[in-house]
């Protein structure tokens, strides 16, 4: 008999991501892809220890412009995970640091 398997924890946060794509982006209706305002308000509410420090208003409109790959003014899937990718990266390159004693 096969085993019931509970999502293991790398499974849960995949999904938590899509979830946090879907509702962040469904305030527009679409809720596969972020609209820039969504993308915004995303980055300020749970992304918020990243940019709270952020002085410039030109830099989350930056980023959204780097992170728009295919130019379409919104943020999809792919493009979303690249702006968790390089956060994940970040941080873990932080802990690193940190655990080494740098700063
Ligand atoms: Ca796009």
């Amino acid at each position: 008999m096969a085993k019931v398997s509970r999502p293991m924890e790398t499974e849960r946060c995949i999904k938590s991501l899509i979830a946090v794509l879907q509702k962040q982006a469904g305030r527009d209706g679409n809720n596969s892809k972020l609209s820039k305002a969504e993308s915004l308000i995303f980055m300020n509410t749970e992304l918020g220890a990243f940019t709270k420090n952020q002085k410039d208003p030109g830099v989350l409109d930056r980023v959204m412009k780097r992170l728009d790959l295919n130019s379409d003014g919104q943020l999809d899937l792919q493009e979303f995970l690249n702006l968790i990718g390089g956060l994940a990266t970040a941080c873990h390159e932080s802990f690193i640091k940190s655990a080494s004693g740098q700063k």
